[in-house]
């Protein structure tokens, strides 16, 4: 039989995740914490990280890398109070490197905490009525809910729902209050946890609401999806989808990005049933011997999804009912000022690759902050890196607007679609994982995207563009219309033929080129979609329809 992954034996040694970071974080000295603390740590919301920037030249000088925590908040659904706002942007000036940043699932990262501050920040963040609490690690993550406020009378039902499943699916260890919060120490046997074990899941695991037509959630990119149902303007039920995934590894086909599948139908109340069963199903014939095999996509894969279904079906007690009918049409966010369903306003900001800090000309964070000590209504991080400014009344917009154009926010809104819509992921200086720049090379890259647009006659047409540091797909690359993948410093793999939905996976078109080989490969596909297209024709549909890609696709139902 072959042997677990090494992090099993930390997991289920760990007493209940304590392991011995509370004395690992009193050692001064380092700025590091002892390796298994280091795996222990992500499920409590943070990543041990260095400043790849300094990494070399600390090296040369016989210097420790320069060690800095990421954290992570929970916060599901992206919703977050005017308060909180102001919290959070606290911890980032007095603890972090000065920005807040969103991520693609619809929350708040810190970077560059010292080991000192880690507490203090975790203590303020929980004094601000939020926690880290499984934001990282082999857990059930971040809670994503449909962001758009327009669309559905569900939304606020929607939102609630993604609170109670983030909740449900908590670990109960009391450890996260002892280390961060100076809570009373466990004394005797670790607490059960009910839902996971002793050694939690085999992997990370993530789930999400989808509220139609919006697809802003990705909904097929999601371990666990609910794509919720909502029949004469009420929510009746959701459709489920279990089994998708991004991660990859270059050059090894045995790893893939996957989209979900639909199960079929549940009525609300039953979500929580489901979605635990959906879980334990995982915790119990996940792989735990190989973690690049080890998500739920691959469970499926090798079981099959009609033994994946009977098996859920069996735990939570329920036939699961044919899936019903729905529509997706973007995944993207909307921007300037809409009004919602109640009445009210909401406004969303575009931040590009979800960065808010104060630079030259952008006193974003600032700016942010000013809005929050003055908004009444509450904030949503979108899955596409940005914000929402929620639940304005009609006589407070102006407020707003001032402050928005006093500190340049919307200074991104007036670009090109590919400008409002890409999405990048962190990796450099921070990801340990980064193989080439992705945050940081965004804003060069759309400058250069949008010329080439500009000279086809494309530059007001929408085009999905995404662009991470390496395979693992922070980002959901494997579902733009356009992706860069890292490979190598300067050096990405081309991803084609998403559909601007989510609901159809992207080829590889060209490995391993340069900025210029890029724009090579890329000019001539842009010049056949300007010339030939059908009316409304997008970039990834025209590539399939014209016969430039080389493979058919599985499409999810859009
Ligand atoms: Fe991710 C690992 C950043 C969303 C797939 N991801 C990482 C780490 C923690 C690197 C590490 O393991 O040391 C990155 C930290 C970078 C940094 O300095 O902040 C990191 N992931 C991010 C964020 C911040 C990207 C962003 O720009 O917003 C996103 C945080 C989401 C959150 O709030 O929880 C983020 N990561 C995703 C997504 C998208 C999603 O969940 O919707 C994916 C693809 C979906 C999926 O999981 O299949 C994703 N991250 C990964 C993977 C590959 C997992 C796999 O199945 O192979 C890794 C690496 C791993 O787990 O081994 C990874
Ligand atoms: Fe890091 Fe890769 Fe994720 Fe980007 S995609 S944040 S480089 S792990």
């Amino acid at each position: 039989m072959a042997e677990l992954s090494p992090i099993e034996k930390v997991k289920a040694e760990s007493r209940g995740l304590r392991g011995t970071i509370a004395e690992s974080l009193t050692d001064a000295a380092t700025g590091g914490l002892r390796d298994n603390d280091q795996q222990l740590l992500r499920l409590h919301g943070s990543y041990q990280q260095d400043d790849r920037d300094v990494r070399e030249e600390r090296r040369e000088r016989k210097l420790e890398p320069l060690i800095r925590y990421m954290v992570r908040v929970r916060l599901p659904g992206g919703v977050a109070t005017s308060a909180q706002w102001l919290a959070l942007d606290a911890i980032a000036r007095e603890h972090a490197n000065a920005s807040l940043r969103l991520t693609t699932r619809q929350t708040f990262q810190f970077h560059g905490i010292g080991k000192g501050d880690l507490k203090p920040a975790m203590q303020q963040i929980n004094r601000a009525l939020l926690d880290t609490i499984a934001t990282c690690g082999d857990v059930n993550r971040n809670v994503m809910a449909g962001s758009n406020p327009i669309e559905s009378p569900a939304h606020a039902e929607v939102a609630d729902w993604a609170r109670r499943l983030s909740e449900h699916l908590l670990p109960k260890t009391r450890a996260y209050h002892e280390i961060w919060l100076d809570g009373e120490k466990l004394h005797g046997t670790p607490e059960v946890e009910p839902v996971y074990g002793a050694s939690y899941l085999p992997r990370k695991f993530k789930a999400a609401i989808a509220l139609p037509p919006s697809n802003d959630v990705d909904i097929y990119t999601q371990d666990l999806g609910f794509i919720a149902i909502v029949e004469d303007g009420r929510l009746v039920g959701f459709n489920l989808t279990v089994g998708g995934g991004m991660g990859a590894t270059h050059g090894d086909k045995a790893t893939f990005p996957r989209l979900a599948d639909v199960a079929g139908f549940l009525p609300a109340d039953r979500l929580l049933d489901v979605a635990e069963a959906v879980v334990t199903t995982q915790r119990d014939f996940g792989d735990r011997t190989n973690r690049k095999h080890a998500r739920l996509k691959y469970t499926i894969e090798d079981r099959g999804i009609a033994w994946f279904v009977a098996e859920v079906e069996k735990r939570a007690g329920i036939a699961l009912g044919p899936a019903r009918p729905f529509a997706l049409d973007s995944n993207g966010d909307r921007f300037g000022w809409q009004q919602a369903l109640d009445g009210r306003w909401f406004r969303t900001l575009r931040i590009p690759a979800g960065r808010i800090s104060d630079t030259a000309g952008r006193p974003w964070l600032t700016g942010l902050r000013e809005i929050a000590r003055i908004h009444r209504g509450d904030f949503r991080v979108t899955a596409n890196q940005n914000v929402t400014i929620a639940g304005v009344a009609a006589a407070d917009r102006a407020a707003i607007d001032t402050l928005i154009d006093g500190h340049a926010l919307a200074a991104e809104e007036a670009g090109s679609p590919v400008r409002r819509d890409a999405l990048a992921c962190v990796a450099l200086p921070t990801c340990p994982l980064a193989m080439a720049e992705a945050e940081r090379y965004l804003p060069g890259l759309l400058g250069r995207v949008e010329t080439a647009l500009r000279g086809h006659g494309l530059y007001g047409e929408p085009l999905a563009l995404r662009i991470t540091g390496c395979p693992n797909g922070c980002a959901r690359p494997y579902v733009a219309e356009l992706a860069l993948v890292g490979k190598a410093p300067g050096r990405y793999n081309v991803h084609v033929g998403g559909d601007g939905v989510g609901s159809r996976l992207n080829v590889l078109y060209r490995e391993n080129v340069d900025e210029s080989e890029f724009f090579a490969v890329l000019d001539p596909l842009l010049n056949a979609w300007a010339s030939e297209r059908q009316r409304g024709e997008r970039f990834g549909d025209f590539l399939w329809r014209s016969g430039r890609l080389p493979v058919p696709v599985a499409t999810a139902p859009a």
